[in-house]
């Protein structure tokens, strides 16, 4: 019984290391990094957070540096009721300076920037 368990155990991590080998997205439950991209609020500037849009699974941590010159937020956007706080938001980030999130519950998480409204991201939640 000893013996069939620790073939079990052995089995499993086999499987398991081959699944990450194979598909690194699986990697990315642990850490998600987003650049707050040089020059993020210019006109013309179409991936202010780089990625713009990422895929996560449940329980990842998402980190926001900001490689700009300026504070940046990362402000969730409000859906539905006007007066509920934001799911998330980070205040003003200094530049060089990063914040993390952590998304227990899956779902759709649009953001911007409250300083420049008009930087968006998205960060979907599997
Ligand atoms: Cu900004």
């Amino acid at each position: 019984m000893k013996v069939l368990i620790s073939n079990l155990i052995i089995m499993t991590s086999i499987i398991l290391t081959i699944g990450i080998l194979s598909n690194p997205t699986i990697v990315a439950f642990s850490q998600e990094s987003v650049s707050i991209t040089p020059g993020a609020p210019d006109e013309g500037n179409l991936e202010p957070f780089a990625p713009n849009a990422i895929n996560v699974i449940s329980g990842s941590t998402v980190s926001w540096t900001n490689d700009d010159i300026t504070e940046h937020t990362v402000t969730a956007n409000e859906e539905g009721s006007s007066a509920a706080p934001p799911l998330f938001d980070s205040g003003p980030i200094p530049p060089g300076m990063a914040w993390d999130n952590k998304f227990d519950s899956p779902g759709t998480f649009g953001y911007h920037c409250s300083i420049h409204p008009w930087m968006t991201g998205r960060v979907a939640v599997g």
